[in-house]
C-alpha cells in the first residue's frame, strides 16, 4: 500500500536512526526528504509546506524528555506531525437501541458495492448480525455483484431487481430484516460525479432509511481532488464519515487521505485492495507508524513516557515468569541504560562476563538503537512469539529497520540468552538486576 511514499519515509528516518547525532543539517535534510516525499503522494502543496515547517521547528527546538535519545525524539515528533495531517481517529458509532443503520454513497465506481461486502465481513467477524440492503438499480448486475461478495461473509443481501424505486427498495429491505439484525448496511447507485440527480436520490433514501450514519466513498486515486468531492458532498448530504478506497492501486493515496482530513470530514475506514479483507478502521496513527516502517510507533510513545519513572506491574511479571517479550526486552534494556547500569545487564549475559570493556559500552548503545529499530519493525505477534520469525520475516524486518539479517539474529540470540536465564533462576546476576529494577 502507498508503497512510494512508504519507502521514501522509511529512507528518512533510515537517515536519522543511522546518522551520527542530530543537528541542523540533519533536520534540514529531513524536511525536504518528507517534503518530497509529501508532494509526490499529491499531499496539497500548502498543506506540506505547513507540516515541514512545523517538523523543523520543534525539532530543532523541542528537548527530548529525559532517556529518549535526540534521534528518538526526531522521529517522535515526524510521528506526530505526520498523524495530525491526517486528522483524528473516529470508530464507526453504533446505535445501542437498535439497528445500527449504515448508507453508503458516492460517485460511481468509487467502491461503494466492494465496501459494503468488505464492511460486512468485518463488522460480522465482530460477532455482529449484519444485514445489507442492495438499493441500486440503476447499474445491472449491481445485485449480482453484491450477492457475490456478500457470500463470502455469508451475509444476507435484501434486494428486488423488479423495477422497483430504491427508496422502495430500501423499506421493504428494512422491513425484511427487522429486529433480526444489529447492522444493516445500504449500498447506493452511482452517478459519474456529484450530480444533482445522484445528491437528490440520496436525500430520498436517507429520508426512508434514517440511517445512523451515512458514509461517503471516495477513489483515492484522485489524490488531493478528494477534497473538493468531500466537500460537495457534506454540504448537500449530512456525512458521517468517509471510506478511501484503492489506496493500493496509487501513489496519490496519501493525498486523498490528507485532504479528506482537511475537510473536517471523519475518516473511518481505509480499502487497500480489490478482496474482500481489504478493509480496515482507519487510525492515523496506526497508518503512519506503518509508512515510517516501526511495527507500532505508540511503542517509542510509551517508551518515553515509561523513560519519565514508573514501571509496569504486568510487564515485570511476565518478564520474571519467562514470558518476556521482545518489546519488554527491549525496554528493559533502554531501562538500565537510562539507569546507568548497562554494563551490569551485558555483564549478566551469558558469553558476555569480562567481555565488555568501556570502550564497547558505546558500540553497544549504538546497539540498542538498532534494537529498537529492529523490534519496532516487528509486527506485535512476531514481538511476543519470535519462535515464528523466519527467514523471509527477518528480511523484512531487518529492511524496515534499515539494518542486516545478521543484526536481527544477534538480537534474537541475546533474547533468547537473557529469557532463558531469567526462565531457569540461574542467572544470579541477573536477578540481582531484576532486584535493583524493583522486580525481584
Ligand atoms: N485495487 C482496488 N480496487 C478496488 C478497491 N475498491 C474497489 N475497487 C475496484 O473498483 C471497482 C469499482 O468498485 P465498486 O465497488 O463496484 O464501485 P461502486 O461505487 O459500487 O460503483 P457503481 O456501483 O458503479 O457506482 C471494482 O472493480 C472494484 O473491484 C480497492 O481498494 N483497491
Ligand atoms: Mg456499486
Amino acid at each position: 500500500m502507498l508503497d512510494s511514499l512508504r519507502g521514501s519515509l522509511r529512507d528518512a528516518v533510515g537517515r536519522i536512526v543511522k546518522s551520527q547525532g542530530v543537528d541542523a543539517d540533519l533536520i534540514k535534510a529531513l524536511k525536504k526528504d518528507v517534503q518530497r516525499a509529501l508532494l509526490l503522494s499529491d499531499v496539497d502543496a500548502t498543506l506540506t509546506v505547513e507540516i515541514t515547517g512545523r517538523l523543523e521547528k520543534r525539532a530543532l527546538e523541542e528537548t527530548p524528555p529525559p532517556g529518549l535519545s535526540r534521534k528518538n525524539h526526531v522521529v517522535t515528533i515526524l510521528y506526530e506531525e505526520l498523524s495530525s495531517l491526517l486528522g483524528e481517529e473516529h470508530a464507526l458509532p453504533l446505535n445501542p437501541d437498535g439497528a445500527t443503520k449504515i448508507l453508503l454513497l458516492g460517485i460511481q465506481g468509487s467502491g461503494k458495492t466492494t465496501t459494503c461486502a468488505k464492511l460486512a465481513k468485518l463488522l460480522a467477524g465482530q460477532g455482529r448480525q449484519v444485514g445489507v440492503i442492495g438499493a441500486d438499480n440503476y447499474r445491472p448486475g449491481a445485485l449480482v455483484q453484491l450477492r457475490t461478495m456478500c457470500e463470502k461473509s455469508k451475509t444476507e443481501v435484501y434486494g428486488n431487481d423488479s423495477g422497483a424505486q430504491s427508496d422502495d427498495i430500501v423499506r421493504e429491505g428494512l422491513e425484511h430484516f427487522g429486529a433480526s439484525r444489529d447492522i444493516i448496511i445500504i449500498d447506493t447507485a452511482g452517478r459519474h460525479k456529484e450530480e444533482g440527480d445522484l445528491l437528490e436520490e440520496m436525500r430520498r433514501i436517507s429520508r426512508v432509511a434514517r440511517p445512523d450514519v451515512s458514509l461517503l466513498v471516495v477513489d483515492g486515486t484522485i489524490g488531493q481532488q478528494c477534497h473538493r468531492q468531500a466537500a460537495a458532498f457534506h454540504s448537500t448530504v449530512p456525512v458521517g464519515g468517509i471510506v478511501v478506497t484503492k489506496l493500493d492501486s496509487s501513489g496519490k493515496g496519501g493525498g486523498a487521505l490528507a485532504a479528506a482530513a482537511a475537510t473536517g470530514a471523519r475518516i473511518m475506514f481505509v480499502s487497500s485492495g480489490e478482496r474482500v479483507d481489504d478493509l480496515a478502521p482507519f487510525s492515523p496513527t496506526r497508518f503512519v507508524g506503518r509508512m515510517l516502517g516501526m511495527g507500532d510507533i505508540r511503542a517509542v510513545l510509551d517508551l518515553a513516557k515509561k523513560l519519565e519513572g514508573q514501571m509496569d506491574d504486568d510487564r515485570a511479571k511476565r518478564i520474571y515468569r519467562g514470558k518476556m517479550t521482545l518489546m519488554d526486552f527491549l525496554n528493559e534494556l533502554v531501562n538500565v541504560q537510562s539507569a546507568g547500569s548497562m554494563k551490569d545487564l551485558l555483564e549478566s549475559m551469558p558469553g558476555m562476563a569480562g567481555k565488555m570493556s568501556d570502550q564497547n559500552m558505546a558500540r553497544a548503545e549504538e546497539n540498542i538503537e538498532k534494537w529498537r529499530y529492529i523490534v519496532q519493525s516487528m509486527t506485535e505477534e512476531e514481538q511476543s512469539r519470535p519462535d515464528i520469525l523466519n527467514r523471509s520475516r527477518i528480511m523484512r524486518i531487518a529492511r524496515g529497520a534499515g539494518c542486516t539479517a545478521r543484526d536481527v539474529k544477534t538480537l534474537l540470540k541475546q533474547f533468547e540468552h537473557t529469557r532463558n536465564i531469567i526462565k531457569s533462576n540461574k542467572g544470579r546476576k541477573m536477578q540481582g538486576l531484576m532486584r535493583r529494577m524493583g522486580m525481584g
